[in-house]
């Protein structure tokens, strides 16, 4: 054959069809594609007012009860990753809500799973045998393949519904095939601990004298510490936005930590709390890990870019927005704020393949 001249299109189709059957396909025709220059996601910056959601929110309580849903949670889709129950590639959130009275029953599954409490008092969530009360800016955690279930405990005239933001690894686990779950045999597990013994034992910057990290940590990577109050995460903000140094990108932001190892409180999820001191405007950053942020108190803006593409979202209490991988995210506050804020980062860390770029 001459191989100075390029085959005739329809040659190269011939061969394509013939190796399909073989199931084979070339690479050079996807190669581009598979091997971006730059991520290249799907996902598409969006935002849930909590205003335009909150009555979805209640109405689903006049639906159905906590009990028959299992959990009962509206999922926030990213626009265009409908039907897939996904925020970001590897991440799921959605906003849950449990009425005075109600039970979530006790499961565990492999998955591992953030709580952010959004709205309402009076819940709670437990945990291998130990319960924690939930309250607003509360960051708790279910790690992967513990018993768990949820109540409410108080009335709707001085609690009312609760709401809380879930943060799970599911995509992660579904793209792994390594899920497993189980159902309880009793609605709400056997409580066996005292509340507050966890972070007794393992929050006050001090761990059992014989605790070692890689042998007896009750949930192996996991924190053993799995409540994280906001008035703590609260007060060290606001004492540092007075007396320490703004990051120019992030304001004050922290990273929540397991105090056995230094590194992130699950395996799969890393968490932040940042605060925007009034006046913020910050530079813009981009990071390959895609973050989902709930609007814990005040108010400001977000402007995501992707090359043309340019959004701005105002957001305030309640609200949630999802800056995906390698968009450029700029913050701002008028007033100042804080933010929560959940990403697959501990993942990419590991894989070595973490990036993040702070422009000027
Ligand atoms: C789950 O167990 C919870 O325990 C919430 O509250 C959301 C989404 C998918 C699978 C399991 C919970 C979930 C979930």
């Amino acid at each position: 054959m001459d191989m100075t001249l390029p085959p005739p299109p329809a040659a190269r189709k011939a061969f394509y069809d013939a190796i399909s059957t073989q199931h084979m396909t070339p690479l050079w025709e996807v190669l581009h594609a598979l091997v971006p220059k730059a991520p290249n996601t799907h996902c598409q910056p969006a935002l849930w007012k909590y205003a335009d959601i909150h009555p979805y929110l209640m109405q689903s309580g006049e639906l159905i009860t906590a009990e028959e849903a299992v959990r009962r949670v509206l999922i926030l889709e990213n626009p265009a990753l409908r039907g897939q129950s996904r925020i970001t590639q590897s991440l799921y959130a959605g906003l849950q809500v449990i009425l005075p009275g109600e039970v979530a029953p006790s499961h565990r599954h492999t998955q591992s799973a953030l709580r952010f409490v959004v709205d309402g008092h009076g819940a709670y969530t437990a945990v291998d045998g130990e319960r924690t009360q939930m309250k607003p800016g509360d960051f708790i955690i279910t790690p992967s393949w513990t018993w768990h279930d949820h109540g409410h405990d108080g009335t709707m005239e001085a609690d009312g519904p609760v709401v809380w933001l879930d943060g799970l690894d599911i995509p992660m686990l579904q793209f792994f095939d390594a899920g497993f779950a189980e159902n309880g045999t009793a609605k709400s597990q056997p409580v066996t601990k005292p509340e507050g013994v966890s972070f007794q034992r393992y929050g006050a910057n001090m761990l059992p004298v014989r605790f070692d990290a890689q042998r007896n940590a009750p949930f192996g990577p996991t924190s053993p510490v799995f409540s994280y109050p906001y008035d703590r995460t609260r007060e060290a903000l606001h004492q540092l936005e007075t007396h320490d140094e703004i990051d120019a990108w992030d304001g004050v932001k922290l990273r929540y930590v397991n105090p056995a190892t230094g590194g992130y409180p699950m395996p799969t999820m890393a968490t932040f709390m940042q605060r925007l001191p009034a006046g913020f405007q910050g530079k813009p950053y981009r990071q390959t890990d895609g973050a989902v942020f709930s609007v814990v108190e005040g108010s400001g803006s977000v402007t995501i870019t992707r090359g043309e593409a340019v959004q701005t979202f105002d957001f305030g209490p309640r609200d949630h927005f999802v800056i995906p991988s390698w968009h450029t995210a700029q913050l701002r506050s008028p007033s100042g704020c804080v933010l929560f804020s959940f990403s697959d980062r501990p993942v990419h860390q590991a894989l070595g393949i973490h990036r993040e770029e702070r422009l000027p």
